[in-house]
């Protein structure tokens, strides 16, 4: 059988499964916060057009505030100055937007240590197990920090989050096949990273080498450690840096 008619047949069998990594956004998402003297993004803000009133009596519609920062999101090579003669969003081909992604799990070590760092040493580990990284694919770095997207103080906890120490965030950027890195914190880089050499080394090392970030997803805890096809969906946002955007995983059952 064709590969799609199949797979087309495993989900309508149940045999594969759509896994939704997409945290909800609303005014109560949280956002990062930047120490001064750096400017912030604000939080999801909402203008009503109409609601069935005389500004439109059979619609309701508003118009949005948003970050291209907030929430679940991508983040474009164009959003770091390393990156900066790269792709905007608009830009990105949609063959890296889907494909596989393998899943690190460090959510024990996070929740023993909130800045706990994934090493290069953590990676070949897990490729030890599981076999090499996807050429073309994502790595994937579950922490349950998902379980505290609702509240803010939580999600972002003083800036003690985990994420890459500098030399595993320069070497799957510069010594691996994988086009993105996505995490469930509110960035891809550490909560102190800001204090690393370079500073913000996921951004700095990945979007300087033409690669992805993905933000603040939910629900890896679904996801095996290899095999999930991933797909992200950013806004084709012309100049856009980044993009809130809609994850979602296929998944064997
Ligand atoms: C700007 C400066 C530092 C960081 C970030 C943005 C993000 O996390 C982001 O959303 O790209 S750490
Ligand atoms: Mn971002």
């Amino acid at each position: 059988m064709p590969a799609l008619a199949s797979l087309l047949e495993d989900l309508a069998s149940g045999a594969v499964r759509i896994v939704d990594l997409t945290q909800p956004l609303s005014e109560r998402t949280p956002v990062l916060q930047l120490p001064e003297p750096f400017a912030n993004t604000p939080p999801l803000g909402r203008r009503t057009l109409s609601a069935f009133d005389d500004r439109g009596p059979a619609w309701a519609w508003s118009v949005l505030e948003l970050g291209e920062h907030t929430g679940t999101h991508f983040d474009a090579p164009i959003h770091w100055i390393t990156g900066r003669d790269g792709e905007d969003v608009a830009s990105v081909a949609p063959s890296r937007l889907a494909g596989p992604a393998v899943v690190i799990d460090k959510s024990a070590e996070a929740a023993a240590d909130p800045d706990h760092l994934l090493t290069v040493a953590d990676v070949r580990a897990f490729t030890d197990e599981h076999g090499p990284l996807p050429a073309g694919g994502w790595l994937l770095l579950r922490t349950g920090w998902d379980a505290r997207a609702d509240d803010q103080d939580a999600f972002l906890n003083g800036a003690h989050t985990p994420g890459p120490d500098a030399e595993c965030a320069r070497w799957l950027a510069e010594e691996t096949p994988i086009v993105g890195f996505g995490v469930e914190t509110v960035g891809t880089d550490a909560g102190a990273a800001g204090g690393f050499e370079p500073p913000f080394p996921a951004h700095a090392f990945l979007l300087g080498a033409g690669k992805y970030g993905v933000t603040q997803l939910a629900n890896l805890a679904q996801l095996p450690p290899t095999g999930a096809l991933l797909i992200v969906a950013p806004l084709k946002l012309v100049g856009g840096t980044g993009s809130p955007a809609r994850v979602l995983a296929l998944v064997p059952a």
